[in-house]
């Protein structure tokens, strides 16, 4: 897929955003201005840019406890992401939520979760609904290597191949639940080839080069909403800060040699080299994403610490439907 120079670079300022927001929030966590946990997605980047930039708001996208990049790839602005892990009112779920319940169902971001696993069953639900209503909707379960081995894995990829139904679960492979290694907890760690045995059209991808993530995405949407049922991207990659703030980064469950050789391909610094080296793009174009983007974040940043904390008051409000 032939993609424009202005959609090139919306794919490196994308990555660009999360990337510095995440660095923003753990900063912010070691200020002791987040109470909760943080999971950061630095790394990942290039897999919730490549999937949402071929999604519309009309999708819904259910996610997992490492889910700020891709309530930021969705279309919520960092503002509201920070501020709701700040616990202000001007978060996106209003301060209620913190970092593992961002909601938007305005730009069809449906929730981050702790619980790792029933993202595949929400976006399996969203997809049946979408085949219900014809909205032409997708759905779209963002989930790690953990969570395959969750029964919800074989009972969303189970019912949403027998019905074909329009969802894509992108499976984010970054070797290690907490500090498991996946190839410790399943006997078959190639889960494209898994997929296909349900009868689902799979994808293996790097999951760290985003034009990848990007086609891959693309073919599987345009087919999801044909009517031709689900796809798996199985994408590898790998979260270069600890599981969680706060936790070490290599623990001994993995060696700096392997940190540093995920680091060397960082999915923003290889893109940037390849826009260049192609010359589809300038260093001064990228410089000015750069000023742009560390701008928003910083403005993001002083909105989200200067916003006021809920009302006690309202602690009954928007828990249940009138
Ligand atoms: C149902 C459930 N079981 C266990 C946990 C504890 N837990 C929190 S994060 C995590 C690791 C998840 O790993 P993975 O799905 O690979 O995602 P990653 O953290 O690597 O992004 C676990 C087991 C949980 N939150 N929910």
């Amino acid at each position: 897929m032939n993609l424009t120079q202005a959609e090139h670079l919306a794919l490196y300022r994308q990555m660009l955003e999360i990337r510095r927001t995440e660095e923003q929030l753990a900063k912010a966590h070691q200020a002791g201005l987040i109470p909760g946990a943080c999971h950061t997605y630095i790394g990942q980047e290039a897999i919730a840019t490549g999937v949402c930039a071929n999604l519309t708001a009309q999708d819904a996208v259910f996610s997992t406890h490492r889910g700020h990049g891709h309530a930021l790839a969705k279309g919520v602005p960092p503002r509201q992401v920070m501020a709701e892990l700040f616990g202000r009112v001007t978060g996106c779920s209003r301060g209620r939520g913190g970092s593992m319940h961002l909601f938007s169902p305005e730009v069809g971001m449906m929730g981050t979760s702790g619980i790792v696993g029933p993202c595949i069953l929400q976006a399996t639900g969203a997809g049946y609904s979408s085949r219900l209503m014809n909205t032409g909707a997708v759905g779209v379960a963002f989930f790690g290597d953990g969570a395959s081995s969750n029964g919800a894995f074989h009972e969303g990829l189970n019912l949403a191949a027998i019905w074909d139904l329009p969802v894509i679960f992108v499976f984010e492979n970054n070797m290690y639940a907490t500090e498991v290694a996946f190839s410790y907890a399943t006997r078959n760690t190639d889960m494209a080839e898994r997929a296909r045995t349900y009868g689902i059209n799979a994808y293996s991808v790097d999951g760290n080069d985003v034009l990848a993530v990007h086609q891959a995405a693309h073919e599987g949407v345009q087919r999801a909403r044909a009517g031709q049922g689900p796809t798996l991207l199985d994408c590898k990659t790998y979260r270069t800060r600890a599981h969680s703030e706060g936790m070490p980064s290599l623990g001994t469950y993995r060696t700096q040699e392997e940190l540093d050789a995920w680091k060397a391909r960082d999915p923003i610094t290889t893109y940037r080299a390849l826009l260049v080296s192609e010359g589809i793009a300038a260093e001064s174009d990228f410089d000015a994403i750069d000023a742009e983007v560390g701008a928003l974040i910083d403005e993001s940043f002083e909105f989200a610490k200067n916003s006021p904390y809920p009302d006690p008051a309202t602690v009954a409000e928007h828990i249940f439907s009138s």
